[in-house]
């Protein structure tokens, strides 16, 4: 049995709730939420201990609020980056005139050709705020930021919606709409 500091905790959560629940035998309800006593049991029956004091913890402390706990208490799930299949359940929401991209400098001929893809994720994620693309962009390589002529993109009749922790979410950019 191996007990998780909160930084690995975090990193464990984010693997089960948005990408492979399945790593533990856990399925998520058709809008990504998991009960939290399911996952601690079955993390524990593979041999990952987990408290509930320490997902609060996490859900609390966690610096993008990357997790959500339900109203009662009883469940759990990602605010947005799911590469499964599931229905945040957001309504579309009119973006802002501009938003932002961080990537790496090595993508950019691919993204200038094709336009942002979503990749393995459900949407392309894009900020409204610089500083928070540039972050995004470093975790790939030497970051470079991309503007979003979201405004335009919307009233050409993209849809746009906006996580519950404030990132906003596009199913892909053509290139065209790329500064
Ligand atoms: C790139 C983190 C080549 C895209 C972050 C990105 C975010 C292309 C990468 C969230 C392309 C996908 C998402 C194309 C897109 N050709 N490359 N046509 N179109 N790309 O990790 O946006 O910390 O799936 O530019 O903070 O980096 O996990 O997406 O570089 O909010 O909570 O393909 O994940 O949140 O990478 O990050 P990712 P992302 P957490």
């Amino acid at each position: 049995m191996s007990n998780m500091n909160n930084a690995s905790a975090g990193k464990f959560l984010s693997l089960i709730l948005r990408h492979k629940p399945e790593e533990i035998g856990l399925t998520l309800d058709p809008n990504g939420w998991s009960s939290i006593d399911e996952l601690i049991a079955l993390a524990s029956a593979r041999g990952t201990q987990l408290s509930r004091d320490q997902i609060e913890t996490i859900v609390a402390e966690s610096d993008k609020q990357r997790f959500a706990i339900s109203a009662d208490g009883a469940k759990i799930r990602a605010n947005q980056g799911h590469s499964v299949e599931i229905a945040l359940g957001l309504a579309p929401q009119t973006p802002p005139e501009q938003l932002f991209h961080g990537t790496a400098t090595r993508f950019l001929d691919s993204i200038r050709e094709s336009g942002l893809h979503s990749a393995s994720r459900q949407y392309v994620h894009l900020s409204s705020d610089r500083a928070t693309a540039e972050k995004v962009g470093s975790r790939h390589g030497k970051p470079v930021i991309l503007l979003v002529a979201s405004g335009q993109m919307a009233r050409d009749g993209h849809l746009f919606y906006l996580s519950e922790n404030g990132v906003w979410l596009t199913d892909s950019v053509p290139a065209k709409y790329l500064g």
